[in-house]
């Protein structure tokens, strides 16, 4: 019997060698994989991202833990066709223009594929023309803009005026340390979250998930 909640524990507590470990014993006992990522990789996030949101846990023990599920992801994913993967929406995430800060943007980025989404994350310094072409190119349902200094929220507003102009129908939300509801609610952004758990939730709220 597949012992999903060993496997949860092992993530929360970010033991990447373990979660290894039990994952690919229960590949080799037959358990399905979708099971695993679900029942014990995911199960675990969804207890890390309550627990930070909580405050009882922090960013490096959040890292650990998303590394660590990863590792278990990596195992099983070549078992399952792509199509097959669970995903709840796609999510096309960068920091804004001018903005060199990555660290909280890549917590949300691994946060949010913890949580079933597919993240194609652009990076950082990206101009709202980027966005545009990678909205283009990529179909997201939401677009998740980060940034962490003041002289560079305004061009979270400058990206969702051209991503309006191009006529792209895509959800746009935001977030970083600067930024607050009543700048979201100001620069026409469909939603904000403070961290990286509340990021989740918003997104799978906008998707009726
Ligand atoms: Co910078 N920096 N920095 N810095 N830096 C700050 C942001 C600052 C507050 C420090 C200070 O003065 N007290 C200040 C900004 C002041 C302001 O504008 N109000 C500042 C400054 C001034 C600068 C420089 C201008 C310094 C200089 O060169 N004179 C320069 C700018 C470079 C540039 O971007 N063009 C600069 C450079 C750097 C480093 C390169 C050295 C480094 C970044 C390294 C990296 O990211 N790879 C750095 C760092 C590390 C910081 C601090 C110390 C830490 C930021 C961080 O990673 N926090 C920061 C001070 C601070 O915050 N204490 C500071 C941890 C991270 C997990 O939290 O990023 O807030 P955070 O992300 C959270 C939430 O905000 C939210 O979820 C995350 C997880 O919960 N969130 C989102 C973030 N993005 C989201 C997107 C979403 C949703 C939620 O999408 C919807």
């Amino acid at each position: 019997m597949a012992n999903f909640e060993a496997l949860s524990q092992s993530v929360i507590s970010g033991k990447e060698a373990q979660v290894k470990e039990q994952t690919q014993a229960m590949v080799a006992a037959g358990t399905n994989p979708l099971e695993i990522i679900n029942n014990g990789l995911i199960a675990g996030m969804n207890v890390v991202g309550a627990r930070f949101k909580n405050g009882e846990m922090f960013v490096p023990e959040v890292l650990m833990a998303a590394k660590s599920m990863a590792a278990g992801i990596e195992i099983v994913k070549p078992l399952i066709a792509d199509k097959d993967m669970p995903s709840v929406g796609k999510i096309l995430i960068g920091t804004v223009k001018g903005d060199l800060h990555d660290i909280g943007k890549n917590l949300v980025a691994m946060m949010l594929e913890s949580g079933g989404f597919k993240v194609v994350n652009l990076g950082i310094d990206i101009a709202p023309e980027k966005f545009v072409a990678a909205v283009q190119e990529h179909h997201p349902d939401i677009v998740a803009m980060s940034a962490l200094l003041t002289t560079t929220m305004l061009h979270m507003k400058d990206t969702i005026e051209l991503i309006k102009e191009e006529g792209l129908k895509v959800k746009c939300i935001v977030g970083g340390a600067p930024i607050s509801q009543d700048f979201a609610d100001e620069i026409g952004a469909d939603g904000f979250a403070p961290d990286a758990a509340s990021a989740v939730e918003l997104c799978k709220k906008l998707l009726g998930k």
